[in-house]
């Protein structure tokens, strides 16, 4: 395990929501359990359930999102879930949350994507670099930043669009990632419950995202589904994430489109979507040199971390770790952020080659 966590990793599949501690959401709903907002032993069962259908997994992330909207919480999950990347040296995250709006606690889906950013001001553990901008308005966060000689992260953020939403409210949700562009919003990520919601309904949404110049992710195919799965490959996001229940001509249509794939081993298995992981299709989009990402999804929920689905992909595919190196730096390439992030990543990448003998 130790040396999938020395490794560099590019992390590009992760919800904000699905990765938050259990120890963070047992205190929270410790508390919310005191006020009797919740029953806290129901909770908790929920919480430590180990093994969870993907249909029981949104009744879960309903219970999360209950404990955890409010600003003040979504600031520090955002800060947690950043020091838990860079703690296994996850050197650039891209991190995806649906911003929610919720009139009771005076919440729209700005100011929970303000909570989010201010959690990113709040990281003291490692260096950040998102934007510039993120920074200059806190001078005294933006010294202590500068200091050398502790780890950096890069962050980045996509905006979801959950399934349930409507199409204006999808539309709200890019022209929000629109107005945020210069805190380090990259694009945007269609997510949710896979047996809920038209694609229909998200198109215009994410056409206008596309023509706006933000990057697109959508999960594709995590429950079958034909016709929604060749309407988003002919879509041509950038990135898909899962793509569980292809059939033949949905296979050979993306391989001969070359979308990246994002890849999460223990998340299918847990949610049954794949039935056991020698026959996961990580193997076979390997073998064909398709380009792929290995990722968490949900770190809390599915209990893992990059360097185990490093450790679970090493192991049941038989890969050393110079290919799982190579897995790593090749996720580059895939990442929304700019030209000089890249470069940067590059320099990261060749440094580890040399002190890690790879
Ligand atoms: C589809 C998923 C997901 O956005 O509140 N989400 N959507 N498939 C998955 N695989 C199991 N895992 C998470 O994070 C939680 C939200 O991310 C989406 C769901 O919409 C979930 O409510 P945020 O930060």
């Amino acid at each position: 395990m130790e040396c999938w966590e020395l490794m560099p990793k590019i992390e590009l599949h992760a919800h904000l929501n699905g990765s938050v501690r259990n120890s963070t959401l047992l205190e929270l709903a410790g508390e919310l359990g005191k006020r009797g907002t919740v029953v806290f032993p129901d909770v908790e069962n929920v919480i430590l359930k180990n093994d969870r259908s993907l249909r029981e997994v949104f009744k879960m992330f309903d219970l999360i999102h209950v404990v955890t909207t409010d600003h003040k919480t979504v600031t520090r999950i955002t800060k947690e879930v950043i020091e838990d990347f860079a703690s296994e040296n996850v050197v650039y995250l891209e991190l995806r949350t649906t911003p929610k709006r919720n009139d009771s606690k005076g919440m729209s889906k700005r100011s929970y994507m303000e909570a989010v950013l201010e959690g990113v001001r709040a990281v003291s553990m490692v260096e950040v670099d998102l934007s510039r901008e993120l920074f200059a308005e806190t001078p005294a966060v933006n010294e202590t930043y500068n200091m050398t000689g502790r780890k950096k992260i890069f962050v980045r953020f996509l905006l979801s669009i959950d399934r349930r939403e409507t199409t204006e409210a999808a539309m709200e949700t890019v022209n929000l990632a629109l107005e945020m562009r210069r805190f380090g919003i990259v694009g945007i990520d269609l997510s949710g419950n896979p047996f809920v919601g038209e694609w229909s309904t998200f198109l215009p949404a994410l056409e206008f995202a596309k023509l706006q110049g933000l990057s697109i992710t959508l999960h594709c195919g995590e429950v079958p589904n034909t016709e929604e799965i060749l309407a988003m490959l002919d879509f041509l996001p950038r990135r898909i994430g899962h793509a569980c229940c292809f059939e033949d001509e949905e296979w050979e249509k993306l391989k001969s489109s070359k979308i990246p794939v994002e890849i999460c081993l223990t998340s299918n298995i847990k949610t049954e979507s794949i039935s056991s992981l020698d026959v996961h299709h990580f193997a076979e989009l390997y073998k064909a040199n398709h380009p792929l990402i290995l990722c968490t999804d949900d770190v809390g929920v599915f209990s893992t971390s990059l360097s185990a689905e490093y450790a679970v992909a090493s192991s049941t595919f038989g890969l050393g770790k110079r290919e799982m190196f190579q897995l790593a730096r090749k996720a580059i390439n895939f990442v929304f952020a700019g030209d000089e992030v890249k470069q940067k990543l590059e320099e990261i990448f060749a440094s580890a080659a040399r002190e890690l003998d790879l």
